[in-house]
């Protein structure tokens, strides 16, 4: 059996994670030969994140201070830690369809990185305010202009990563920016992305992102990587863990 590890982070996510833990399909993952581990990394939850997490069974991480960026690099951290094979992520929010995890880590024998696709795949009609539409197309257009390899959906949260592929990434985003980094990362270290189409869904519970500041944050962040291609002293692994 081979492990996958699914992180999660949450911040005030108790409906939404109540929501998605019950539908991963374990069942169906260890009839593929998947054994499952999941992590929730908490942004310091007021509203039973943690009871929740807790009941379903998966471990519980509170972050020191706040940010998702910041949240799944110390959930990356985690997982070399581990002895898991590979890592799937996705936002605890109910927008992702834990159903679909098998899609991805299947692709994931032939790349080193699955991206999952909510702009060529199934959107539900209510998921996506227009200008989050948009402001995904522009800021997905803008990253594959400056870097060249091959991106559907830049902001997407659905990823799933090989082991040998997070050693290689090197990330320091705080915030929301840190799928564009990831992004940023992957290409500048040559690994082979594939994207796979997935249903995307109107969150539950309330919005962290805001769309116009945050947008700014993952345009400048691409800018950045763009001329600074990593970041200062800064490694998945080893300096990467000051949370401010
Ligand atoms: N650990 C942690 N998770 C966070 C933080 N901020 C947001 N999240 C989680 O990150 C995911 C994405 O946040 P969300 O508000 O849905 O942003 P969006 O999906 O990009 O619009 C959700 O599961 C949030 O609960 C944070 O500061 N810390
Ligand atoms: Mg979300």
């Amino acid at each position: 059996m081979k492990r996958v590890m699914i992180l999660l982070p949450t911040l005030d996510e108790a409906e939404g994670l109540a929501q998605i833990l019950p539908r991963i399909p374990v069942k169906k993952l260890s009839m593929k030969g998947w054994e499952i581990e999941t992590l929730v990394i908490d942004g310091g939850s007021e509203d039973g994140t943690k009871d929740i997490a807790e009941r379903f069974g998966c471990d519980f991480m509170l972050q020191q201070g706040k940010g998702k960026g910041a949240a799944m690099r110390l959930g990356f951290l985690q997982f070399l830690k581990s002895n898991c094979d590979a890592l799937v992520m996705f936002d605890a929010d109910g927008t992702y369809h834990p159903e679909e995890i098998y899609k991805l880590l299947s692709k994931l024998e032939n790349a080193d990185v699955v991206v999952g696709d909510r702009l060529r795949g199934a959107m539900d009609p209510d998921a996506m305010t227009r200008i989050n539409y948009i402001g995904n197309h522009v800021l997905t257009w803008i990253a594959v202009a400056l870097f060249g390899a091959p991106m559907n959906d830049l902001c997407s949260g659905y990823w799933a990563f090989s082991r040998r592929t997070l050693m290689e990434l090197k990330l320091n985003s705080m915030r929301f920016e840190i799928e564009a980094e990831m992004y940023t990362s992957c290409a500048i270290e040559n690994l082979e992305m594939a994207h796979v189409p997935i249903r995307y869904s109107k969150r539950l519970g309330e919005a962290k992102l805001g769309s116009v500041k945050d947008g700014w944050n993952i345009f400048r962040k691409l800018l950045v990587r763009r001329i600074f291609s990593t970041p200062h002293e800064t490694r998945l692994g080893e300096g990467n863990l000051t949370i401010q």
